[in-house]
């Protein structure tokens, strides 16, 4: 049995999000998690909400409430959210937590002390009203290159030059309106990432097995003309983890927090000790998954996320890692997704185009959107939702292919059989040929998934169910009946003992279809098939089973339609 860790990137707090984030990171990595579990190994599956930094306290003041309070009723809206998507995480974490406080002012108490910490004196605009000082793009004012009134201090979105806060024309806080706003002299706390150039650099050159899509980014940001540079980690605000050596006070920083990026993948860590905490388990529970000196070295560490946050985890949180000078866990394989489009544009969470992890719950079960997103997850490039696809893969591979197939045996021995799996006949060349495709099919399958191939995963699953119906299309027990009925019986026998098995290998794709099925066939042995020929003979004759519900219903086009209308538009 191996011990596996898994953590997703952690959803920003301030919005749900959208079925092209959920494929990119969450969802793939439920995959895995469900697949390794399923195997009998032992996972550890971290999430959490990524609360600190600006958007939060707007989204918050926009709110009109608290942020702590806002952060609290938020993170409890993505907690049920990603039930609702049967996300199995061990622990649903929360990255203001007294633990990553903890963690957090640890690791800057670390690097300190080896020297990796620079203090910089640096300009910056303070809002006397607001009594805060602004980050640049938080101060509006009038763009000096064409008039535009409401540009941006580090940006005139109207022409386009960067600018300067300082550059502005009757500068004003984003936040009040105040223009009450003077330049003050601040101190900030940078990581020296250059300092551990050589380092990083042979540990990437170390990782053979990633894929190009993570090793090109980490390779471009690591070597690019001004690349790695050294890292402001706190800001000038209030809500976040309080700079601070190890517990003790950090001179001159007295007010300020970490940046955000900073403490945020430390909650991969803080959120595996939030679980120890959850179950009343003491520090080693979850320190044999993190520190190599206190169990972990037999760990295996896969992270999954978007492009967009590969070099946050290739460089930055390595640096910090590896900078601690202490034996923490390194990332041992890390799967990126390229980007999800939307019906011919960009899901885009500021402007509200697409769909939402709620809305999608609210019109469908989870399932039906687990199976498209992963049948269909932007691995070699990327891929685009449109309404006629899925509906058109939801109706053949969910309720023509699989559904159907559960749907006619059950009721067909209902109907000829009675109550129980029935006895009888004997399997002969064209059952042995179908275990013997099955088996091969199945062993692509377990390659696939263990590889974090999640199309070609998919593919292979499709494969094996289109198999079984391709098995029941040519013996057509439904005919044989009449004239044998003992063979239709081991027909029947077999495509009992099929459905246990499709349950079994689809539980990573669709959790909830597959509990249907497993209940169906009156079992709740979830043992992995290794060995397919002795698992398709689990279920004897004599076991009660149940005619389930349709386990897929088939989207008509006036739903298409009538979807494709509702989410045309922007969210508000
Ligand atoms: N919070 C992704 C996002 O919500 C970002 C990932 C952090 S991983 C440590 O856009
Ligand atoms: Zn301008």
């Amino acid at each position: 049995m191996a011990r596996i860790l898994i953590t997703s990137a952690i959803p920003y707090i301030n919005g749900i999000k959208h079925l092209g984030n959920l494929v990119g990171s969450q969802l793939p990595a439920d995959l895995f998690a469900r697949f390794m579990r399923g195997r009998g190994h032992e996972v550890m599956f971290i999430c959490a909400t990524d609360e600190h930094g600006t958007p939060a306290e707007l989204a918050a003041a926009k709110a009109g409430v608290p942020v702590e309070q806002f952060c609290a009723d938020m993170h409890k809206v993505q907690a049920d959210i990603a039930a609702g998507f049967r996300l199995s995480f061990d622990h649903f974490g929360r990255s203001s937590s007294q633990r990553n406080h903890r963690l957090t002012q640890h690791f800057a108490g670390r690097l300190a002390e080896a020297g990796l910490i620079a203090e910089v004196s640096e300009k910056q605009v303070f809002s006397v009203d607001d009594n805060r000082f602004l980050p640049d793009r938080y101060i509006t004012g009038t763009c000096p290159n064409c008039g535009y009134e409401s540009a941006r201090g580090d940006q005139c979105e109207n022409c386009t030059k960067q600018l300067d806060p300082t550059d502005l024309i009757n500068p004003r806080s984003s936040i009040s309106g105040s223009t009450n706003l003077e330049v003050r002299q601040t101190k900030h706390l940078y990581l020296k990432q250059r300092a551990l150039k050589a380092k990083l650099e042979a540990w990437i050159d170390s990782k053979k097995d990633w894929p190009i899509l993570t090793t090109s980014i980490a390779k471009k940001w690591l070597n690019d003309g001004d690349g790695l540079q050294d890292r402001g980690i706190t800001r000038d605000l209030y809500w976040g983890i309080p700079v601070k050596k190890g517990d003790q006070p950090w001179p001159g920083m007295e007010g300020k927090v970490f940046y955000v990026w900073f403490d945020a993948p430390i909650e991969y860590i803080a959120g595996t000790a939030e679980w120890a905490d959850a179950h009343g388990l003491d520090d080693a529970a979850w320190e044999r998954w993190w520190r190599t000196d206190k169990g972990a070295a037999d760990v295996t560490y896969y992270q999954f996320m978007g492009k967009d946050n590969v070099p946050f985890h290739t460089l930055s949180f390595p640096a910090t890692i590896l900078g601690s000078g202490e034996p923490w866990k390194l990332v041992d394989y890390l799967k990126s997704f390229n980007y999800l489009n939307y019906d011919g544009g960009q899901f885009s969470t500021s402007q509200g185009r697409g769909i939402f992890m709620d809305q999608a719950l609210s019109i469908l079960p989870s399932d039906y959107w687990r199976w498209w997103l992963l049948s269909h997850a932007p691995e070699s490039s990327d891929s685009e939702f449109t309404w006629e696809n899925f509906q058109a893969s939801v109706n053949k591979d969910l309720a023509d292919v699989l559904g159907n197939l559960v749907s006619r045996v059950t009721k067909f021995a209902r109907s000829k059989f009675g109550d129980v799996i029935p006895a009888g006949g004997t399997p002969g060349a064209r059952e042995a040929a179908l275990i013997d495709a099955l088996t091969t099919q199945l062993r692509s399958y377990e390659a696939n998934m263990a590889a974090m191939e999640v199309r070609k995963s998919a593919a292979d699953l499709r494969a094996l169910w289109v198999a079984g119906n391709e098995y029941l299309q040519a013996a057509a027990p439904w005919t044989v009946v009449k004239s044998d009925p003992d063979q239709a019986a081991m027909m029947i026998r077999l495509a009992m003992n099929l459905i246990r098995v499709y349950a079994i290998i689809s539980r990573p794709f669709i959790p909830d279809a597959a509990a249907a099925m497993m209940h169906a066939v009156g079992s709740a042995d979830w043992t992995w098939p290794d060995d397919l020929a002795a698992a398709m003979q689990t279920l004897p004759a004599g076991t009660g089973f149940n005619v389930p519900e349709n386990l897929f219903r088939k989207i008509t086009d006036e739903e298409r339609a009538d979807w494709q209308q509702r989410f045309a538009g922007i969210r508000t």
